[in-house]
């Protein structure tokens, strides 16, 4: 477990973001979040020893999986988790855990309308279970914590795909192992589509590339090292797997798909020519309208669409995806990749001024407070919603089928950011610390960011499927000790 000064120095790192200001006034005003910078981040308790060079290696892209059937309105995968290497440092292997022997996993591609079945055969000497992060499922397949797929055996899920296009992803969600899971490389994309979508001329096929975000730390031997709430010392960014990779692109627009997967590191992007990204799409998939902002948060478990235009640079021009916010010293994390701009090629994508139309936001039928606290100072590490730790015998609330809630999520750690995620639905955020929401918070969502003292309110309907669903803290070691919480839907 994590010891307290860890807590406190996270806290402290990230505190100065909300200490300026940009807690409140980030997602209001651009000019607020402009003036935030980042003060000398707080030193490591313990340098990484083994900390790979930056744009030394070329980024990868995850391979999109195979189904190993298809019928008129199914695919079916098969999934072995297990363990195997990786080569994250030049000349180290370093063991992960992966879906199907791929670091990080492979991606599913999926279409609304089709359904998806996979087997996941659970190779690991301890259980294992698999969630559809944003995925609207039944309970049965919903990768609960407390029904995880034994050493040695197999499940197999179900995912309907009865829901718009949305960037989702797969994860571990074993109870009190998910945290450990995860860092080790139990991530995939699952890249649901529709006809909406693919009316769109936006970059597609190799111009199309997802980007997993996350931050590990390494040995010696370049080994991944795992201790719960290591926000500090997890500092070699990687992208797909790749640390700080460089990657060669041409002088043309591109879509990346991105997904903070880290446990608990927020990236706090923009690009070094101070050129603004356009974002598209948000958790749930796109947005209205394209918006352009200079800088990008992205929290654990979030999705961001961003549409990024080569062709205004020479070739040869060296772009580096920056990241502005601690822990760690910014020159281990205030780099995430490098783009090299190579040369022009025609391009016939574009990115239309309407890009979709979501429902109206709906009425309310209940209000619900949702406390996110965690004890930052005591002698444990413990996190609460609604003052309580996950108890898996208890259903915390009860949500008639068919209602819309509004939830009023409130932080109130005193240092520590949260960021909340519930399973099963898409909401919609209606106010943040009073204001309206803004940037990609307008769109879609399953995972909202809170920093310190902050609150947020969004609104749910719970017209799908019955039954008991978590919802909890997404930076992941936040839920692991106890930040997590069951409704049922009946
Ligand atoms: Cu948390």
């Amino acid at each position: 477990m994590s010891s307290r000064r860890q807590i406190l120095r996270f806290g402290a790192a990230t505190g100065i973001v909300a200490a300026s200001g940009a807690g409140a006034g980030y997602f209001r005003t651009q000019a607020a979040a402009a003036e935030v910078r980042p003060a000398p981040s707080a030193t490591p308790s313990a340098r990484p020893v083994a900390t790979p060079p930056a744009f030394s290696v070329p980024l990868s892209v995850p391979p999109t999986l195979r189904p190993s059937k298809v019928t008129a309105d199914t695919d079916y995968y098969e999934i072995t988790i297990g363990k195997s290497h990786a080569n994250i440092v030049p000349g180290a292997r370093t063991e992960v855990l992966t879906y199907q022997g791929s670091y990080p996993g492979p991606t599913i591609r999926a279409r609304s309308g089709r359904k998806v079945v996979i087997k996941q055969r659970n190779h690991l000497d301890e259980p294992a279970s698999v969630h559809l992060h944003g995925g609207s499922v039944e309970q049965a397949s919903d990768g609960s914590p407390m029904t995880p797929i034994k050493s040695g055996g197999s499940q197999i899920y179900t995912y309907p795909n009865l829901q718009p296009h949305a960037n989702l992803w797969m994860h571990d969600h074993t109870h009190h192992l998910e945290s450990e899971h995860l860092y080790r490389g139990l991530a995939n994309l699952y890249l649901l589509t529709d006809r909406i979508e693919q009316s769109l001329p936006l970059p597609s096929g190799r111009y199309d590339v997802p980007l997993m975000l996350s931050d590990v730390r390494l040995d010696s031997k370049g080994q991944l090292v795992y201790e719960m709430d290591d926000a500090f010392n997890r500092t070699t960014l990687l992208v797909n797997g790749r640390p700080r990779p460089y990657f060669k692109v041409d002088a043309r627009k591109y879509r990346f798909r991105l997904v903070n997967t880290s446990n608990l590191r927020m990236f706090w992007l923009s690009l070094s020519d101070g050129t603004p990204l356009t974002v598209i799409g948000a958790d749930g998939g796109l947005l209205p309208a394209p918006y352009e902002t200079e800088r990008l948060l992205i929290s654990p478990g979030e999705r961001a669409d961003l549409i990024i235009d080569f062709s205004k640079y020479a070739p040869g021009t060296q772009l580096i995806l920056k990241n502005d916010l601690p822990p760690g010293d910014p020159s281990l994390i205030g780099e995430v990749i490098r783009f090299d701009v190579g040369r022009k090629v025609r391009d016939t994508s574009s990115v239309p001024a309407t890009l979709r139309t979501l429902p109206a936001v709906p009425e309310a039928d209940t209000t619900r407070q949702m406390v996110m606290y965690m004890d930052e100072v005591g002698a444990g590490t413990n996190a609460f919603l609604n003052g309580k730790a996950f108890d898996a015998g208890r259903i915390d609330i009860d949500i008639k089928h068919g209602s819309t809630e509004e939830w009023i999520l409130t932080n109130t750690s005193q240092t520590i950011p949260h960021n909340f995620h519930t399973h099963l639905v898409q909401f919609r955020v209606t106010g943040r610390n009073g204001g309206p929401a803004t940037g990609f918070e307008t769109g879609l969502k399953d995972t909202v960011l809170l920093w310190p003292g902050e609150y947020v309110t969004l609104r749910a309907t719970f017209d799908t499927y019955r039954g008991v669903f978590p919802y909890h803290c997404h930076m992941v070691d936040h839920s692991a000790m106890g930040m997590m919480a069951q409704m049922r839907i009946a």
